[in-house]
């Protein structure tokens, strides 16, 4: 089976105890300045030309989860949109982070980008939205390490000042499979400045997380437009989620080795990436 290389351990020790124990890293400037305007630039272009003529280009199809709103702009399904969303959500170190962290290859099951621009008496009205806390349950350990199925990379490509409202999560709530999530979302905002973290950081860094930590999009208070992309990824014998399916005309354009993250074509040919706490990440750019 072709399939492209990574590297593994693709986190530090460090970042992956803090991963472990808050159930989130943030990887600061995992996307050059370029590759960081250029996806700026093609979600932009593809807003403009939608807010223009009510029609999405280069064969973008809405999804049930895309939004159309004034203040809030998603699109999805998207490696094969622009060649910028595809080396995105199939970099070789991005990639390499999913894989390592749910323990096996993995596969693409959703891509999206967001633009969002509430004004900030909105945001603040609205608050939190706290989601996920998916099934901690179907967690693993190894090595002492635990491991979801279901996780995200999330890159912010707008700078992310205190009142920019970036991702807000609550610690450590990615293992607190027995509780009930409006519990624990309750007992977090009575201590929101010690369980609630959010995600500052310059544009190009990426948030890696597991689903099953409860997360939310931050309240922005600076009026600030926030813009990010992500992917999520899960075992390669998983089912991708409805409305992101692999587009085959553009899988017969890309080379073979590239196949498997979008296809879960692996299957359960699986191999186990587990590591010790304290192995080096492997040196990334390859030599
Ligand atoms: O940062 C945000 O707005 C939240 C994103 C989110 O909920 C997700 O990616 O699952
Ligand atoms: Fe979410």
């Amino acid at each position: 089976m072709q399939d492209f290389r990574k590297p593994f351990p693709a986190l530090t020790p460090a970042q992956r105890l803090h991963l472990e124990v808050y159930g989130y890293v943030i990887i600061e400037k995992t996307l050059s300045e370029e590759r960081v305007a250029t996806l700026l630039d093609k979600i932009y272009e593809i807003e403009t030309y939608f807010r223009k003529t009510g029609d999405y280009p280069y064969g973008l199809v809405a999804n049930a989860h895309s939004k159309i709103d004034p203040n809030y702009f998603r699109i999805d399904n998207l490696p094969h949109i622009a060649e910028c969303f595809f080396e995105y959500l199939t970099d070789p170190y991005l990639v390499g982070l999913a894989q390592e962290i749910v323990g096996t290859h993995v596969r693409l099951l959703q891509s999206d980008a967001h633009i969002i621009r509430y004004p900030p008496e909105k945001m603040e009205r609205q608050g939190y939205g706290f989601h996920g806390g998916w099934h901690a349950e179907f967690g693993r350990t190894t090595h002492g390490l635990y491991h979801c199925p279901f996780i995200k990379t999330l890159s912010n490509l707008t700078d992310l000042g205190e009142k920019d409202g970036g991702t807000a999560v609550i610690v450590g709530s990615h293992k607190l499979g027995g509780i009930e999530r409006h519990e624990i979302i309750e007992v977090a905002l009575q201590d929101p400045d010690r369980l609630i973290h959010h995600v500052v950081a310059p544009a190009g860094s990426t948030l890696l997380f597991f689903e099953s930590l409860l997360h939310s999009g931050g309240i922005c208070t600076s009026g600030k437009e926030r813009v990010f992309i992500l992917g999520g990824y899960w075992p390669s014998m998983f089912q991708p989620h409805q409305g992101y399916e692999p587009n085959e005309e553009f899988l017969k354009t890309i080379p073979e080795e590239y196949h498997p993250v979008l296809t879960g074509s692996r299957c359960f040919q699986l191999e186990n990436f587990t590591r010790e706490l304290s192995a080096p990440a492997e040196k990334f750019p390859f030599d």
